[in-house]
């Protein structure tokens, strides 16, 4: 005899008109006991609600979005094996077959089947806390259970549910889009990050990451972990370039162009990559070939309010230092405006952060793949230098070169780094 049961929100504590945030079941669907059939979430917590009894789902009685208290029908089950273990026997009643509108598939010789309602077993317990401070990965227990099956990272996936939960289908284009990745870029484990309701060890509030730094952090998360980086320290003796930047800097200030020692900068780092051409380069998606670039196209870091963008200056070979530096002005003011396109956001060959403008030494910027290099700049200042027997103040520049190693030795990163001081000690060498 096959026997239509019930199956009812269980205990959920005290809470009332729960959100149901996601049905995994449809009418006609296998399910095991203890297979999730719905998540529920409330402010505090996201929970599933796991089906009683093996069996073929007749019918989903409720939909995402409704909202459902404890003892509320969300399903009916044709039973077909044992009920799990941890359903929630003493309050399962058998009753008669309701006058529902449920098609029950009578059978002719034998009395008609019954709908039994039963509350599904408790609810999974909560996968996480979801204080309002919480930053971490928001996805349901059953999620999180099929992550872990396939040793995704929750943390690192896009979730594109509402307020950005993670789905199953997120965790699955997840796993494609690493598996799509060139040979000997995707496959890291790493261990979940621990849990923490911040909120227990005092006031916090939350605030949610803008477009900008999700999508960025995913990219620079991806170029971290899968380019071997070293960064290369120098520093660059630029005394006599910022005496000539000052002046022109005099000189073309009348007509609003301002001059800062990142235009140089730009100029040199393309004579550098002239010189150095695996620089100017990718890795091809097999991973054994480079991909040399006859263009210079130059990446420039700009910081803007919603985060990290990086559009490209083109042909920067064909252009002179001001020229770069209206440019530079140009499309540094409308990245802050949120202006710049994603065309111009492509086609880099090499990156330059600079944080001189704002302070610091050095740092270890990270790789803006597909590119093999990428220039940290960070602020000038005035160092006795040895020289001639005696000390001289020489205005410094710190410069941190990170390079991928799979491309560049460390021989040649430091040849990059001190052919780019010397270019910079002597900015005659651009006019080359
Ligand atoms: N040393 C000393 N002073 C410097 C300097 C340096 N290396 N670089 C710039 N300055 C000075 C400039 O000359 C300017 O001085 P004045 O105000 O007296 O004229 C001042 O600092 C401000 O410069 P700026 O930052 O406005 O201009 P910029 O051309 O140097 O930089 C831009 C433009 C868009 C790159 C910069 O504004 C920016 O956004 N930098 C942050 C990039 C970033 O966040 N990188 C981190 C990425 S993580 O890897």
């Amino acid at each position: 005899m096959t026997t239509i049961k019930q199956v009812l929100v269980p205990d959920i504590g005290n809470f009332k008109d729960v959100e149901i945030i996601e049905v995994m079941v449809k009418a006609g669907d296998t399910v095991k006991a203890e297979d999730a059939l719905l998540t529920l979430e409330t402010d505090k917590a996201t929970m599933d609600v796991p089906s009683p009894f093996s069996g073929v789902v007749k019918e989903m009685k409720v939909k995402a979005g409704d909202k459902v208290s404890e003892g509320a029908l969300v399903a009916l089950i044709e039973a077909s094996g044992e009920a799990a273990a941890s359903a929630i026997a003493p309050v399962a009643v058998t009753v008669p077959a309701p006058a529902t509108k449920t098609v029950l598939q009578p059978q002719p010789s034998t009395p008609a089947p019954a709908t039994v309602p039963t509350p599904a077993p408790p609810p999974r317990a909560t996968s996480r806390e979801l204080p309002a401070t919480s930053s971490l990965a928001h996805a349901s227990p059953s999620v999180r259970r099929f992550a872990r099956e396939l040793g995704v990272s929750l943390p690192q996936v896009r979730g594109s549910g509402e307020k950005g939960r993670v789905t199953r289908e997120d965790v699955q284009n997840f796993v494609k889009a690493a598996l799509a990745l060139p040979r000997g870029a995707g496959g890291l484990q790493v261990a979940e990050m621990p849990l923490v309701d911040f909120a227990k060890y005092g006031a916090v509030e939350s605030k949610p990451l803008s477009r900008i730094k999700k999508l960025s952090g995913a990219w620079l998360h991806r170029n971290w972990v899968s380019i071997p980086h070293i960064t290369q320290h120098d520093e660059a003796d630029i005394t006599e370039m910022e005496a000539f930047r000052k002046q022109l800097g005099t000189e073309y200030a009348a007509q609003g162009i301002k001059i800062t020692p990142l235009a140089f900068m730009l100029k040199a780092v393309v004579e550098a990559l002239q010189q150095f051409p695996d620089f100017n380069a990718s890795l091809d998606a097999s991973g054994e070939n480079l991909v040399l670039k006859k263009y210079f196209h130059i990446g420039v870091a700009v910081d803007t309010p919603e985060g990290l963008v990086v559009p490209v200056l083109r042909d920067v070979n064909q252009k002179g230092i001001v020229q770069l530096a209206r440019e530079l002005a140009e499309i540094s003011g409308r990245a802050r405006e949120k202006k710049i396109t994603a065309a111009e956001m492509q086609g880099g060959c090499l990156t330059i952060s600079s944080l001189g403008g704002i302070g610091g030494s050095f740092f270890t910027p990270i790789i803006n793949a597909p590119e093999v290099a990428i220039l940290g700049v960070s602020r000038s200042s005035m160092k006795p230098v040895w020289k001639d027997g005696k000390f001289e103040p020489r205005l410094l520049l710190p410069l941190s070169l990170s390079y991928d190693h799979r491309v560049i030795d460390g021989a040649a990163g430091v040849r990059f780094t001190t052919y780019l001081a010397q270019v910079l000690s002597d900015v005659r060498r651009l006019a080359l």
